[in-house]
């Protein structure tokens, strides 16, 4: 028996779902990258309380982080409140979110001893907080609400290991890559095998579908990408549970959107930087999610509702769309704006059943 036929109706019936596996909806689904974070009151409030990743690593708070902006949003799917590098701890990288310079990793990798000494993870045991906090989010959703659990992609995830931090060229992730491409070949199968493992954990604690976040992978060649990328990303989604949906979202990508393709997924995510009915001519069957760009929510409300409608020109009623973001929410934008333009997704793109 699949995945999918043992979910309640009220779940594989939803808009979200059933978007994922393009089949019509009677409105477009929209959820939004980050929808819970800086930019809400109660978020800060919390964030005065604990630190980031104290809320990460408490179930109930980042449960109630996670349901609290659902419900003030009225969106068509949840993401379970986490982080993409949570799972280097347990593969033995030190880990800190600092105030201002964003994520450090105190012992980046240089060798291929560093990479030798890297651990395989036991998300149900090193990544128990994430479990509990998606049964926890599972049991407090709306039944009628999908919960997305998600990961980072090796590149992705080994840009920030080998740079110990955020990085706007990635010249030490290149130099690795082409200096020392067998170390770069282990290291990103380590880092899959991991990915794999750890998104079908979350599957089985109760997340309905799941996205691979590769959001720096834009920075590289379509050829680097084939060579470097692509084999281990894919190996990644094959080793997914079948019947979860993938989401396989990129920034950056214009590119690299065949190739992401190529690499698998259910529904490719996709930027403000390429035009959604181009993308989707060029991918043909397959979802796809995005693509407002998150600076248009920071502008005024008549705006929002034209950028939106535009987006859904675009998308043409075809079944397998997934509004969302390009990228994640940026901190100063009104939540009263991020609320408009769910109501605003909602009803143009409103269709009779068929
Ligand atoms: O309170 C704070 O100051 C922490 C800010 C914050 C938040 C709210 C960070 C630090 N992470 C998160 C949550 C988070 N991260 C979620 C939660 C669910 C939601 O979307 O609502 C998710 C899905 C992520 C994933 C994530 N973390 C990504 C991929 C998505 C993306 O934005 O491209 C990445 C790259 C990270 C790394 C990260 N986490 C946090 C920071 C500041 C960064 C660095 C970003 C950078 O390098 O520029």
């Amino acid at each position: 028996m699949s995945m999918t036929s043992r979910l309640p109706a009220a779940l594989l019936d939803s808009p979200f779902m059933r978007a994922c596996r393009r089949e019509p909806t009677t409105y477009t689904p929209v959820w939004l990258m980050r929808q819970a974070g800086r930019y809400m009151e109660s978020y800060r409030r919390m964030r005065a309380r604990v630190s980031f990743l104290e809320l990460c690593k408490t179930p109930a708070l980042a449960a109630e982080v996670t349901v609290d902006a659902v419900e003030r949003l009225g969106v068509d799917a949840a993401i379970i409140f986490a982080d993409i590098l949570l799972i280097l701890e347990p593969m033995g990288m030190q880990l800190e979110f600092s105030a201002g310079d964003g994520p450090l990793l105190h012992n980046p990798l240089r060798t291929a001893a560093d990479v030798e000494r890297l651990q395989e993870v036991d998300a149900a045991e090193s990544l128990s907080f994430v479990m509990q906090a998606i049964r926890a989010t599972r049991a407090a959703l709306a039944p009628n609400v999908p919960l997305i659990g998600f990961a980072g992609a090796p590149f992705t995830l080994a840009s920030y290991m080998i740079e110990g931090g955020s990085s706007r060229q990635y010249t030490r992730t290149k130099q690795f890559m082409y200096t020392q491409p067998q170390v770069w070949h282990a290291l990103m199968a380590l880092l899959a095998r991991n990915a794999a493992h750890y998104l079908n954990t979350q599957a089985a604690a109760g997340a309905q579908a799941v996205q691979l976040f590769d959001s720096w992978v834009g920075n590289l060649s379509p050829a680097d990408y084939r060579t470097f990328v692509l084999p281990h990303s894919r190996e990644v989604i094959v080793s997914t549970t079948p019947g979860v949906p993938v989401l396989h979202f990129g920034t950056g990508t214009n590119a690299l959107l065949e190739l992401m393709r190529e690499a698998g997924g259910d529904v490719i995510g996709v930027d403000f930087r390429v035009e959604l009915d181009n993308a989707w001519q060029r991918l043909g069957d397959v979802g796809i999610q995005g693509n407002l760009d998150p600076a248009v929510l920071v502008a005024e409300r008549p705006y929002i509702r034209q950028r939106v409608r535009e987006i859904l020109r675009q998308a043409d009623g075809r079944s397998g769309h997934v509004f969302n973001l390009g990228h994640g929410i940026l901190p100063t934008t009104p939540v009263d704006n991020v609320r408009a333009l769910v109501d605003d997704v909602h009803e143009l793109s409103t269709r009779e059943p068929s």
